[in-house]
């Protein structure tokens, strides 16, 4: 026995409660196991020899750094004894990356720490202000804008410093290079201007429209920016000394080689290019509206942007220069990637860092974007034509460390052959951040997602408070997600209000809202965290043969954790959460199966050893789903043929289903896995279970005679209504009272009960509860859904709620 197990014993606890005291996750208290500084002291993994043990007995576990267990939210696990060896570790917590929650997951004793800063605004008008403010995300407002004056500040803040009645070089379709420049007598090129401009100044260039502004002006050019020469389009011309900007006025730059407008890396100083439409070469293999190289200065303002033809096109394609950084800051652009037929992409970065802003039609009062992608209005779309070529992407961030996707609307927008995404994630992904976008994924013929993230060398982007991310598609056969992070890539999903698999499309095959899997080739899985998050939902519409809030493969998923509704929401096959073989720590979550038509699962759990503790699940939602599913389950529990076992702790369990139906409900299903266990595996304990509202109900059930829960203790297996069996045993015997319930043999059983639990409408327990008081210590959380401390009074309640006196 370790001097971690030791330190649990001598606090007088019986088996395996240092759930009370290591589960620290919302305050930073002493940890209980204060011992557990190494740890030497108490890892033990599967496959550790010297694993023997005896029935019952646990020991704690913990993967994480030394010194972090019982620090912050990091907490140990619980090895179990199965059939005399002690089995994976269940419900440990390691060190995460940071996350906006109040709670220090990082682990090293600090709250929400070093989630820096949200910037809004431009000009004159920006502000800053912190990311996370009392663990919700920071917001931030914008200063008021004043009259444009001339003093190298854009006091209007439209992203132009002195733009009007300012000194400029001037450039007209009807000058001449050989003129002064001046307002009466222009230049006719941008690259001469610019050249007189860094020569003897003033640093900013004028590009006039046609005179009337009616359709226009072209500037054939291979334009190239210079360190710190402003260039600026939209000037109408009809009076002699007019010159003055207007966003009806079109000055167009059409690009004449495949970099289109270049910034280099001498162009270190802010230099800004404002108000022209510019279009990519059409014709060039790999082409790109604007290119910056290696350039730490470029500014990118108020343009509509096209991508060409080719093979390969970008709207804007942001690059190193030979391991130089690029850190442009691109904002309030209508931004297309034009239609390349292997790849086409609105915003393309590689090795760089840019900040990417308020390329939106609207904000709502959190700063949050909320339009959609529309032609014209400012947006980041890939793709134009449908059906011209392979993958389109919104926004491709490639080994991009350190960019930042804020404020925007970012789409796929029209037809790939094979796959779209609004923003793809691959390589290096550490300081990334996705905040404040409305994100729509769509188009891809075999996938559809909205922020698709592979291999980003271990970083986890932080994906905050987006107004929505979701995936649509039209094309039959479709695989989509809202979330899509597979291998060593673990991202931190954060507080927004909508992440959708399928938004509204009929003909996908099957949607989920978060998927996190594993890389076949590395055999790495991504440990995403997702939290705090108020919507996540499979489908939200059509008729798919299955739709998923969240899926979590074999090793993924993390933490789970506070999130106000996870749904597969809508299809023949809905299901909540499904879990593989992994060890998730599944908290204080509100879950559901949403509406099925045929089975509906509020959590399956295939072979999984995790966690799942202080939530309110359910299968198909109630009456006021339409659907008319056959089965209805609030957690289905596959049994593996190992020794995991999944821990069920303190929830509310209700199959749910629909009164108006025929079909099966049930609160708990143990059922197999691809092959029969070697004996009981399963932990159920202080649970409220409802056997919910079909014609059949079951609170639990073993659908196979092999499959049995190894621990049934302290559970309310309410029997609200008729027909009800509290537990069927073998698949084959009804037991209809809870004094057979705790006299079942075979596995370990006692002091269930049969109540109501007087909840109210908001799932807390009343006064007069029979859950008061009547749960047992064994294993319990620390807090309770609403994170109130556990127990509150003598003993453990059952449920999700603590009584709260
Ligand atoms: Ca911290
Ligand atoms: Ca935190
Ligand atoms: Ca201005
Ligand atoms: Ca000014």
């Amino acid at each position: 026995m370790t001097a971690a197990v030791s330190a649990t014993a001598a606090a007088g606890a019986g088996e395996d409660n240092f759930w009370t005291g290591v589960l620290n996750r919302r305050v930073p208290a002493t940890p209980m196991l204060a011992g557990l500084t190494s740890t030497t002291d108490i890892v033990y993994r599967d496959g550790f020899d010297g694993n023997h043990c005896t029935a019952n007995q646990t020991r704690a576990c913990y993967g994480g750094a030394g010194g972090t267990a019982g620090v912050g939210t990091c907490s140990a696990g619980t090895q179990y004894c199965v059939d005399g060896q002690f089995g994976a570790c269940t419900g440990q917590l390691t060190p995460g990356a940071e996350s906006c929650n109040g709670r220090d997951d990082n682990c090293d004793g600090n709250i929400d720490n070093g989630l820096g800063t949200i910037t809004c605004g431009i000009g004159a008008c920006q502000q800053t202000a912190a990311a996370c403010n009392g663990g919700t995300p920071g917001t931030c407002t914008p200063g008021a804008p004043s009259t444009e004056v001339c003093d190298g500040i854009d006091n209007d803040c439209d992203g132009a410093i002195d733009e009007e009645g300012c000194s400029c070089v001037h450039v007209a379709p009807t000058g001449s290079d050989i003129n002064p420049g001046t307002a009466a007598s222009p230049m006719r090129t941008i690259n001469a201007a610019i050249v007189r401009a860094a020569t003897s100044g003033p640093n900013i260039v004028c590009v006039a429209a046609d005179p009337g502004c009616f359709s226009g002006a072209n500037y054939d050019e291979a334009v190239v920016m210079h360190n710190g020469v402003h260039v600026y389009g939209g000037y109408q011309t009809l009076f002699v000394n007019d010159w003055t900007r207007s966003a009806s006025c079109v000055s167009r730059i059409r690009a004449q080689d495949a970099l289109g407008v270049s910034f280099d890396a001498t162009i270190v100083d802010p230099t800004i290019l404002d108000g022209f439409t510019i279009s990519a070469q059409p014709a060039a293999a790999t082409n790109a509206a604007i290119t910056v190289k290696g350039s730490t200065g470029a500014v990118i303002d108020n343009n509509v942007i096209s991508g060409g033809g080719g093979t390969t096109s970008y709207g804007i394609n942001v690059i190193d220069d030979a391991g130089k950084t690029a850190t442009p800051t691109i904002t309030a652009n209508v931004i297309t990637g034009g239609n390349g037929t292997a790849l086409a992409v609105g915003v393309r970065s590689l090795n760089s860092a840019p900040v990417v802003r308020a390329n939106c039609g609207t904000l709502d009062a959190a700063g949050r974007c909320t339009a959609s992608c529309t032609a014209g209005v400012r947006s980041i779309q890939a793709r134009t034509a449908a059906g011209t070529g392979t993958e389109s992407d919104g926004v491709r961030l490639e080994s991009s460390p350190g960019a930042v996707i804020d404020q925007n609307a970012v789409c796929a927008t029209a037809t790939s052959t094979a796959d779209a995404a609004a923003i793809r994630i691959s390589g290096d992904a550490s300081g990334m951040v996705i905040r404040r976008n409305k994100v729509q994924g769509n188009g891809g013929q075999q996938k559809s997602v909205g922020i698709w993230a592979d291999a980003c060398a271990g970083a986890a982007p932080w994906i905050i408070d987006n107004s929505q991310i979701s995936a649509s598609t039209g094309s039959a056969g479709a695989h989509i997600e809202g979330i899509r992070a597979i291998g060593n890539c673990h991202p931190r999903i954060d507080s927004n209000v909508r992440i959708v698999g399928n938004v509204s499309a009929p003909n996908t095959v099957s949607a989920t809202g978060v998927l996190c899997g594993k890389d076949a080739g590395s055999g790495v899985s991504s440990r995403c965290t997702i939290l705090g998050n108020a919507e996540i939902s499979g489908s939200a519409a059509g008729a798919l043969a299955a739709s998923t809030g969240i899926r979590c493969d074999d090793d993924a998923c993390a933490l789970i954790q506070d999130n106000q509704l996870i749904s597969g929401k809508q299809s023949t096959n809905s299901t909540g959460i499904s879990l593989g073989n992994t060890d998730t720590l599944l908290d204080a979550n509100v879950v559901e199966a949403g509406c099925a038509s045929s089975i509906g699962t509020g959590l399956l759990s295939d072979d999984s050893h995790a966690r799942v503790q202080n939530n309110r699940i359910t299968g198909v939602a109630g009456v006021s789903c339409l659907s008319t599913p056959s089965t209805s389950v609030a957690v289905e529990v596959l049994v593996g043929n190992d020794s995991n076992e999944i821990d069920l702790h303190s929830n509310d369990l209700f199959a749910g289903g629909n009164i108006f139906n025929s079909c099966t409900g049930i609160g708990i299903a143990f059922d197999l896995s691809a092959q029969a266990p070697p004996g009981a595996r399963g932990i159920v304990r202080n649970n409220i279970v409802r056997s919910g509202d079909c014609s059949q109900r079951f609170d639990i059930a073993e659908l196979d005679a092999a499959a049995d829960p190894r621990v049934l203790q302290n559970n309310d297996l309410w029997k609200d209504s008729t027909p009800n069996v509290l537990y069927r045993n073998e698949a084959a015997v009804n037991l209809a009272t809870i004094a057979d319930v705790n006299l079942l043999s075979d596995i370990v059983v006692g002091a269930n009960i049969s109540a109501d639990p007087v909840l109210a409408v908001d799932g807390h327990i009343a006064a007069n509860s029979a859950c008061r008081n009547t749960g047992t210590s064994a294993g319990g959380p620390l807090y309770d859904f609403d994170g109130d401390l556990r127990p509150q009074e003598a003993a453990f309640d059952i449920g999700a709620d603590e009584y709260h006196p």
